[in-house]
């Protein structure tokens, strides 16, 4: 019989509509990040690093690209024998095929999938976070507590805690109190969305509230389990973690990554960040180019000049085209004698000649659905700009 101690479900399937036009055609675990990465290359490089060999992608909204992406799962080279990484879309059960109706009730639907490995661990993850993350020494952690759950946690700025699940631990990590997104905030102690379960506790809490509209763990599993009296316990996280759902914090992160000393670096050798890129020919600077602290994809073509900016591969930018502190994705094509200022233009674009795009901070139209707040100005997929045009 096949036994894993611990396995993944990656949780894959939220809309990210605070994404706007970048995740109007793709999930956003898809959503491609520093140059020649996804989101999703964060945490299945994590579970490879960590020696998690079997993950489940819970994949929904848009997962086209998902799917390519991750595909047999070559790349993450995880256990190919037992395991691996196995898509989870809903709606592929005969009977009772639904929605995945929230987290919780996406894994749910995929009971039979976790069973069929008789593991004794569940680690939940979510695919929009950038962070590495060892999940073996939370499991460590986990066992040395004698937790039933260990959630990972972070403290948060407290005007933010809001936004989080929140708790209160005592002096030896155990969760005395969670409360999901609280409108009034007792503590800054943030739930990083990340969870070890013992299996038999997950799924007894699951088939006790299978009939929740929209089970969710936040909203239901952590409060059910800690109601019960079972033993939470609180794994504090000290690395850098980023939940890019936002534009702003998207493009910060992304910024960060071309610091002086970034504080999230992408060349550590020990802790890799695998991804599935196409073969690509190298990149090529004319010499009317002209980068400064900038990434640069494969495949890319610049004759232009690129100042603070992560640029993706495959990727032209034409001559007297100043970019500047902007993230231009895979396969976008830049004309001859345009600005761009703090833009992100997604996979594929055509911009025109002389184009002016999202003037550093004076931008703010938030009626065209081109431009987004935050003074960044989007551009969707595919999305053809004529020239001239000043937005
Ligand atoms: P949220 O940030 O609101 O809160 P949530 O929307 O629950 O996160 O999504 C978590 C993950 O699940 C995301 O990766 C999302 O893509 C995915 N997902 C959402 N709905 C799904 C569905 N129906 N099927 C498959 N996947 C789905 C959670 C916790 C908080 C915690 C924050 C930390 O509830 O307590 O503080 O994460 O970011
Ligand atoms: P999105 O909200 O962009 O569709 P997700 O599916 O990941 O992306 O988010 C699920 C839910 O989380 C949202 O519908 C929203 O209610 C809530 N949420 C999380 N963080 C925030 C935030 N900073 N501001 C508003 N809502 C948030």
């Amino acid at each position: 019989m096949i036994k894993k101690e611990m396995i993944a479900m990656l949780l894959a399937g939220g809309q990210g509509s605070r994404l706007g036009v970048l995740t109007s055609k793709v999930a956003k675990p898809a959503v491609s990040f520093g140059g020649k990465y996804r989101i999703i290359d964060f945490p299945l490089s994590n579970c490879i690093n960590s020696g998690v060999d079997t993950v489940g992608v819970l994949t929904q909204y848009q997962p086209l690209r998902l799917n390519t992406h991750i595909g047999i799962g070559i790349p993450w080279d995880l256990d190919r024998n037992i395991g691996g990484v196995s898509v989870l879309p809903p709606y592929e059960k005969v009977t009772n095929s639904e929605w995945y109706t929230g987290t919780a009730n996406a894994i749910y639907q995929n009971i039979d999938y976790m069973e069929s490995f008789n593991p004794d661990y569940i680690l939940i993850l979510s695919g929009d976070h950038i962070y590495k993350m060892d999940y073996e020494v939370m499991l460590d952690f986990h066992k040395e507590k004698g937790a039933e759950c260990t959630i990972a946690v972070m403290p948060v700025p407290m005007e933010e805690a809001k936004r989080f699940g929140i708790m209160i631990t005592d002096e030896d990590k155990k969760i005395t109190d969670f409360e999901e997104k609280p409108a009034n905030p007792r503590s800054n102690l943030a739930s990083m969305g990340i969870y070890i379960f013992n299996w038999k506790t997950l799924k007894e809490a699951l088939l006790a509230n299978a009939d929740q509209p929209g089970l969710d763990f936040g909203k239901h599993i952590i409060p059910y389990c800690h109601g019960k009296g079972s033993p939470l316990y609180a794994f504090e996280f000290n690395g850098y973690w980023k939940d890019v759902g936002t534009l702003n914090s998207y493009w910060e992160a992304n910024m960060e990554l071309i610091d002086i000393v970034p504080e999230f670096n992408l060349y550590e050798e020990y802790w890799k960040i695998y991804t599935k890129s196409e073969i690509l020919p190298p990149q090529y600077f004319a010499e009317t180019s002209l980068v400064e602290r900038s990434i640069i994809g494969e495949g890319s073509e610049i004759s232009g000049q690129v100042y603070n900016s992560v640029i993706g591969c495959g990727v032209t930018i034409g001559k007297d085209t100043v970019v500047r502190d902007s993230i231009i994705m895979n396969g976008t094509v830049i004309g001859d004698g345009c600005e761009l200022n703090k833009a992100i233009v997604a996979e594929k674009a055509i911009i025109g000649n002389n184009v002016k795009l999202g003037i550093g901070e004076e931008v703010e139209n938030e009626t065209d659905p081109h431009i987004y707040n935050h003074s960044i100005a989007t551009v969707g997929e595919k999305s053809v700009i004529p020239d001239g045009i000043t937005v």
